[in-house]
Parts: structure tokens; C-alpha cells; sequence
């Protein structure tokens, strides 16, 4: 898969190529990776790239004679690519999305600057319009970064060892078990037990309880979305019975009183 960024600030992806995984999938050919700089198709002396809006106000705007150029001149050379423009009016970028776009050969990425881009780009020259999130950033060169690695890492081959992780069908819509490593005792603070057991079944359900109850407690709405199996269902039904026990020893005036 080929990732191209299109952007007036090509460094900034040095250091991001240059670096774990995404350095390690360049290296093993799973990701060829570029960033472009939209100044060289600028065609006029001083390869000006941005304007004054059209009925006036604050802020530039990126012409788009430059910007076309430059997608165009770079799709002709991907066969199947995306174009992508990172922007706050897009579609907000989730773990499906990410999904969407590994399964492409490639992705043109359009980081904007200033106050966007004209708006007569994203008609013809842009199959998807993403927004990282909402706030408000100065350009869509972090908000591409953030596209990459969340994509390249749900490429076969990608992590190395871990592949299987990624791809685990509860990965994606609960949030991770907790993480315990050495040493087994740290500020008066126990590792689980049953981690230290060598027991792989009860750890593994251990780690799905975990998980499971800390999505309910940190991101309930990611639960509401998900379709629960009976063994995540089982785990929310005896924590819920063994709420009710609680709420029960209050009202029958044996707790707190
Ligand atoms: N998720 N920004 C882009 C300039 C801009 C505006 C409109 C194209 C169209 C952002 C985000 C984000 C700020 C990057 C405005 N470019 N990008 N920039 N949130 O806030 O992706």
C-alpha cells in the first residue's frame, strides 16, 4: 500500500517515517511512503500556494490550480488510489474508516493550511473528506500522520508477531485489558494474581472481563454500538447482579445505616 501526502510542510514527515512502526513496514515493503511538496506545482516565480478569499474577510486560502496539479499528477503515477482531505467538515475518522482505507491500494492525503482549501478541489479530486476529530488544528499534516498509522498498522504484515492482535475480532469496539509487566509488586500496588498463575484460559478471561468492564466504566458508549457475545453479555450480567446485591443490602436498611 502506498501512502502520498500532499502538503506545503514535506518535513514535518521526516521524523514520522524515520520511526517505529511505520519505519519498519517501509522497510519490509509493506508501505511505500512520500511526502510532496504542493510549492512545486506552483507555476508562478515566487510558487505561491495560497490567496485572499473572494468576498473578503481574515485568513488565505489554497489556491487551487497547485493543489489540482499536484493530485493530479500524483494519481496518474497510483494506479487505484484514494484521495483524502483532511478536514474538520469531514466524515470524523473511527476504526471502521481505518479498516475502509487498508483495504485500498493507496491514499493521496490533502493536508490544508490556513483557513482550507478552495472549495472547487474537493468536487472532482477528493473521495473522501475525514476529520480527525472535533477541534480545530493548524493544518492537516497531523491529522494525515494520525490516518497513516492508524491504517498501516491493519496491514497484513504490518506489526510483525502481532498481526493477530490487530485483527482480534474484540480489539476494535472494547478498549484494551489492562497491562501489568515487572515487577510483580509495585508501590504497595499487587499485579493480579491470576496473571502470575501461568493458567492461559483463566487469563484469557480474565482479560475479557477487563476489558469488557473497563469499556463499560470509561466508554459505555462503545458498548451500547457493539453486539455483545454471550460470554461479554455473561460477564455484564453477573456485575450487574452483583450491583444489585449492593443496592439491595442498602434498602433492606443492612448497610450504611
Ligand atoms: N481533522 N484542520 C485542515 C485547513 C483546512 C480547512 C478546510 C481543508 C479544508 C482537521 C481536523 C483540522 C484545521 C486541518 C483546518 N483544510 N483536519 N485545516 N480536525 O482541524 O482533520
Amino acid at each position: 500500500m502506498f501512502f502520498t501526502v500532499l502538503t506545503i510542510f514535506p518535513e514535518m514527515f521526516d521524523s514520522f517515517w524515520n520511526h517505529g512502526i511505520i519505519r519498519r513496514a517501509i522497510e519490509h515493503n509493506k508501505i511505500v511512503a512520500s511526502a510532496v511538496n504542493i510549492r512545486n506545482y506552483a507555476k508562478d516565480r515566487h510558487q505561491v500556494t495560497d490567496d485572499r478569499p473572494y468576498g473578503g474577510g481574515s485568513g488565505m486560502v489554497m489556491k487551487p490550480e497547485p493543489l489540482a496539479a499536484a493530485i493530479r499528477d500524483t494519481a496518474k503515477t497510483l494506479n487505484g488510489a484514494k484521495t483524502v482531505l483532511l478536514t474538520p467538515q469531514g466524515r470524523v475518522f473511527d476504526q471502521k474508516m481505518a479498516r475502509e482505507l487498508a483495504s485500498s491500494d493507496g491514499l493521496i492525503l490533502v493536508c490544508g493550511r490556513y483557513e482550507g482549501v478552495d472549495e472547487r478541489i474537493c468536487h472532482d479530486l477528493i473521495d473522501y473528506e475525514i476529520s480527525i476529530g472535533d477541534y480545530v488544528l493548524t493544518g492537516g499534516e497531523l491529522a494525515g500522520m494520525i490516518i497513516i498509522d492508524a491504517v498501516t498498522r491493519l496491514i497484513p504484515g504490518a506489526l510483525g508477531g502481532e498481526d493477530a492482535a490487530a485483527k482480534d475480532s474484540f480489539s476494535d469496539d472494547l478498549l484494551e485489558h489492562a497491562h501489568y509487566t515487572r515487577p510483580s509488586n509495585f508501590e504497595d500496588q499487587e499485579v493480579p494474581e491470576v496473571l502470575l498463575s501461568g493458567h492461559h484460559q483463566e487469563i484469557e478471561n480474565w482479560r475479557l472481563e477487563s476489558s469488557v468492564m473497563r469499556t463499560l466504566l470509561k466508554r459505555p458508549d462503545l458498548l451500547h454500538k457493539k453486539n455483545l457475545s454471550r460470554q461479554e453479555r455473561e460477564i455484564l450480567g453477573k456485575w450487574g447482579r452483583e450491583i444489585e446485591r449492593i443496592l439491595d443490602l442498602y434498602q433492606n436498611g443492612k448497610k450504611g445505616t
